[in-house]
């Protein structure tokens, strides 16, 4: 039995150990008369399940679906990408054994974490079995842009599996947000700060860049037989300064790149010639793929022909490696270099790098280092570089040859101690609590509908109440949907129920809505009612004459969102343009509901990219897509203006996912009804408007 290599095993490895987890994993091809024996040493030994596969199923998921397909597809290699129904079907054979298994393991209570681009849709397969399971998902791989996802037939099956977790992890907000935009694009869910309502279930997506297990490499460097190697390593190049490379035979490395760096230095600073040394580790991996072959005979090639053109009777600029280092020999490496050269043209985080610092608690060192591996996001004082420039990554190198002993000192000491704060342990606590979070939340989610008794309860606490507080939404909650915003007016019988409970002492009646402050003064201006206009950001009190400003108005950014809407207004015929002042509409009732939808998960799409920077909020609504301050909410104007009185009784009502932000917000004790069946967080649903006028005439029957 050997270990596997690679960073999600080495990642791991700790948190295996500390956590007393056990590893459910696919131990290779094993023959049939060894399972047995295979099965009892590894979960004897290691706590470790085997799940085992026919080997054509095994090669075809594998191989096939999982190192063919989703691994160039993910690292932005979509030409390497092979689409192959029978792979695909083997990915889910494959999956589905490991739910299977899964599942006749783990009990109710305990958290399942399944990790990484082989096992997507596994959380779904043990949702299905275990409607109740904690399932967490963290993918170790970047998430690609949609463009690219789009190109797997199989992408739609993928994202929505994926959902079946309660936390999805990613190493990078990149990779969280183009996993977003898939969810909106594919099944058009929009999230609220990562969180998705799906169903009945809340799933949140989050970042976790995963860290290195800073002590054991603390404690390894120490060791005898590391300091050892480090001695001979350096006693065999002398006075000349020692560059590394270190990773796993992968095409989305850029090992190619980083040789190609080293020769044009060697090559336009001849000045550098012989007085470095090289050494390149290749960890043999995947071989059985065709293309990581043809990756290898590049690698030997640029190689053999650095090293024939620089190299002299004293000096050979390359010294290559191709198989696994055992640790102590990793140890040495990271003690004796100088310069730490990691140029992967895709990477989801790299640990190597990560390591390398680690390993350096006397701060010496430089690190190039790849914008494009995740690293790059938290290791800004690394030399960073576009690896696809021969030029950049052999300046980059020769900065990092030259750089002062003071320069690599300040660089290093900033990053190395964020590394030992986000190591690996906080790494996996902090996804394990997050996970926990995410699966409670769910369970506040729910649709119960207001019974009968419910509604005696309600009118009871009403009754006894001195200080009451009714927070009531308009569009759907009071009055039905109708065709156009316009023709939405409130009903006789809403005026004279909404008339009477404000004319009651003690009654604090607030309409809460969405609405510009023109429709809602026109309809309801006469009323004893406090107007709460466009979410929030407009209030007038009863008797008051002109409206206030919640926060100050600053809506500059209105010339540059509504060219945007415009265009999308030009496309599709029957969309329209509502503007009011704190923000930007565009309804698509008239429209028929596929084109509608499709273009709306489009123009959200480039709306959340564009205003990303700029304070804004993308909300999709009952047909139409509205942009506004996020400074704004329903929640935080109850926040800030109500909730400092002392209220016996308060009832809010809402029909849409902006009132969510006023049902979480509100005191134990408070009624909240949500008007429709969707999972909310209110402690009550009814069915239409028509509950909530029935509702509030009880409560008028009862003042
Ligand atoms: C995936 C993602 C992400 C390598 N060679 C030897 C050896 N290693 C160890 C390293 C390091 C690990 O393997 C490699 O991790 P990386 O992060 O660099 O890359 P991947 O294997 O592609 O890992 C990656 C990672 O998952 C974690 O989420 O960072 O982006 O692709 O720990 O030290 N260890 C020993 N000898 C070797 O020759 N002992």
């Amino acid at each position: 039995m050997e270990p596997s290599t690679g960073g999600l095993a080495v990642g791991l490895d700790a948190f295996y150990r500390e956590h007393h987890a056990r590893w459910v994993g696919w131990p290779g091809d094993i023959s049939e008369s060894s399972r047995r024996a295979v099965t009892r040493k590894l979960r004897t030994e290691f706590a470790c399940y085997p799940v085992f596969l026919p080997r054509e199923l095994g090669r075809r998921y594998y191989a096939g679906f999982s190192n063919r397909t989703l691994w160039p597809l993910f690292h932005s290699f979509p030409m390497y990408a092979r689409y192959d129904e029978e792979d695909w079907e083997a990915y889910r054979r494959a999956n589905r054994t490991f739910a299977d298994q899964v599942a006749g393991l783990a009990s109710r209570d305990e958290v399942v974490w399944v990790h990484d681009y082989h096992l997507m849709l596994v959380p779904r397969y043990l949702r299905e079995k275990q409607p109740d399971a904690k399932i967490g998902f963290f993918l170790h791989i970047p998430f690609p842009p949609y463009g690219d996802l789009r190109q797997l037939p199989w992408c739609r099956e993928i994202v929505e599996a994926l959902l079946g977790a309660d936390l999805i992890g990613f190493h990078t907000f990149d990779d969280a947000q183009a996993f977003l935009n898939s969810v909106r694009r594919l099944l058009g869910l929009d999230n609220e700060l990562g969180q998705l309502v799906v169903g009945h279930r809340i799933v949140q997506v989050d970042v976790f860049p995963i860290g290195v297990d800073f002590r054991r490499i603390a404690t390894a460097i120490r060791a005898d037989g590391a300091v050892a190697r480090e001695r001979r390593l350096r006693e065999g190049i002398g006075a000349s300064k020692l560059v590394f490379s270190l990773s796993r035979l992968d095409y989305t490395k850029g090992i190619p790149q980083a040789l190609r760096g080293v020769a044009t230095l060697l090559e336009t600073k001849p000045e550098w010639r012989g007085r470095f040394v090289y050494q390149l580790v290749v960890v043999p991996s995947r071989e059985i793929v065709e293309r990581y072959a043809e990756e290898k005979r590049e690698i030997d090639r640029l190689c053999g022909e650095i090293n024939s053109r620089y190299g002299t009777f004293q000096w050979t600029p390359i010294r290559y490696i191709y198989r696994y280092l055992d640790f102590e020999e990793l140890v040495a490496l990271y003690l004796a270099s100088d310069v730490g050269l990691i140029t992967p043209l895709r990477d989801g985080m790299n640990l190597v790098a990560k390591e390398y610092l680690a390993a350096k608690d006397d701060l010496h060192g430089a690190l190039v280092l790849s914008e494009m591996a995740g690293a790059a996001r938290e290791l800004h004082e690394a030399l960073i570089v576009n690896p696809n420039s021969a030029v950049e990554v052999a300046d980059a190198l020769r900065r990092a040859l030259e750089m002062p002993e003071a320069e690599q000192i300040r660089r290093n000491r900033l990053m190395r101690s964020r590394l030992e704060q986000y190591d690996i342990q906080r790494w996996a606590g902090h996804f394990l609590e997050r996970l926990e979070e995410a699966h409670a939340l769910s369970g506040t989610l729910a649709v119960r509908i207001l019974t009968r008794a419910d509604r005696e309860a309600l009118v009871a606490a009403y009754a006894r109440a001195g200080q009451r507080l009714l927070l009531l939404d308009y569009d759907g909650t009071l009055v039905p949907f109708a065709p156009s915003p316009a023709e939405a007016v409130p009903s006789a019988r809403a005026l004279e129920v909404l008339r009477a409970l404000s004319d009651v002492p003690g009654n604090r009646v607030v309409l809460i809505s969405g609405r510009r402050k023109d429709d809602l003064g026109a309809w309801f201006g006469d009323l004893k009612m406090t107007l709460v206009a466009e979410h929030g950001a407009w209030v007038r009190r009863p008797g008051q004459e002109g409206w206030e400003a919640t926060i100050p108005l600053d809506v500059r950014w209105k010339e540059r969102v509504r060219p945007i809407l415009q265009s999308f207004v030009n496309r599709i015929p029957g969309s329209a343009i509502e503007e009011k002042e704190t923000s930007l509409v565009w309804h698509y009732r008239r429209v028929d509901l596929d084109t509608g939808s499709l273009a709306a998960r489009e123009l959200i799409d480039t709306l959340t990219n564009l205003t990303a920077n700029l304070e804004l909020v993308v909300l999709i609504g009952n047909r139409v897509v509205e942009v506004r301050s996020s400074k704004v909410s329903k929640g935080s104007f109850f926040q800030t203006r109500l909730a400092q009185e002392p209220w016996d009784f308060i009832l809010a009502m809402g029909d849409d996912w902006t009132d969510e932000s006023l049902f979480s917000v509100l005191p134990p004790g408070s009624f909240s009804v949500r008007i429709g069946l969707s999972a909310s967080s209110a402690r009550f649903n009814v069915e239409s408007a028509e509950d909530t006028l029935q509702i509030l005439e009880r409560l008028r029957d009862a003042s």
